[in-house]
């Protein structure tokens, strides 16, 4: 089946990682929305505050439609703006305990304040929302907090499938935020 999935979720949740085995195990095409920008000059420019390139996420969606357009087969595009694009047949949204999301965001070198805004983006869910509120229920939410990438691998490949529906809105990390 000829499907376009968006997997999106904090930074460090494993998008990158699981895509990559998922692609393969599948025979699907994999598009990552950190490389594509940069090869097609989709940024607006460095914010200054933040220090990083912000995506330009109108060009972004135009030059995936274009990527996609005469593509026959099942493509994963990965990355944590890819749910803000259109036209996917489904959009899995990667969860974790901000617990475990911490360790890795320390050890990819974040800021402490980086790292605090990723955990609270995390613990609201704010990719799940804001996916909610663009694809309502092609959206679906996955914690994979206590999966191995294979686990996880098996569960999304079951979803592609159909086989399973992993609903938006049932995962709760808002116990890290009262406790931390
Ligand atoms: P992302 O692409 O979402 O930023 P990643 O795939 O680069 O995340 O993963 C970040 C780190 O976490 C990397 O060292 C691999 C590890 N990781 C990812 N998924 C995992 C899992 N389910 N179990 C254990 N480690 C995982």
């Amino acid at each position: 089946m000829n499907q376009t999935i968006f997997i999106s979720g904090t930074p460090t949740v494993g998008k990158t990682t699981i895509s990559e085995v998922l692609a393969s195990k599948i025979g699907a095409k994999l598009i990552k929305i950190n490389d594509f920008v940069f090869e097609n000059g989709l940024t607006l420019g460095k914010d200054s505050d933040k220090g990083y390139e912000v995506i330009d996420i109108e060009k972004l969606d135009a030059a995936l439609q274009e990527e996609l357009e005469d593509f026959d087969g099942t493509a994963i595009v990965e990355g944590h703006v890819s749910h803000l694009c259109s036209n996917a047949d489904k959009i899995i949204v990667l969860r974790a305990n901000p617990e475990i999301l911490r360790e890795r965001l320390e050890a990819r070198g974040y800021g402490e304040s980086k790292i605090r805004e990723n955990l609270e983006a995390e613990a609201l869910g704010v990719c799940g929302c804001e996916a909610y509120d663009m694809h309502s229920n092609k959206v679906e939410e996955v914690d994979v907090s206590s999966m191995t990438v294979e686990d996880a691998v098996e569960v999304l490949e079951d979803i592609i499938e159909g086989n399973v529906h992993y609903p938006f809105g049932n995962i709760d990390f808002m116990e890290w935020i009262i406790s931390n």
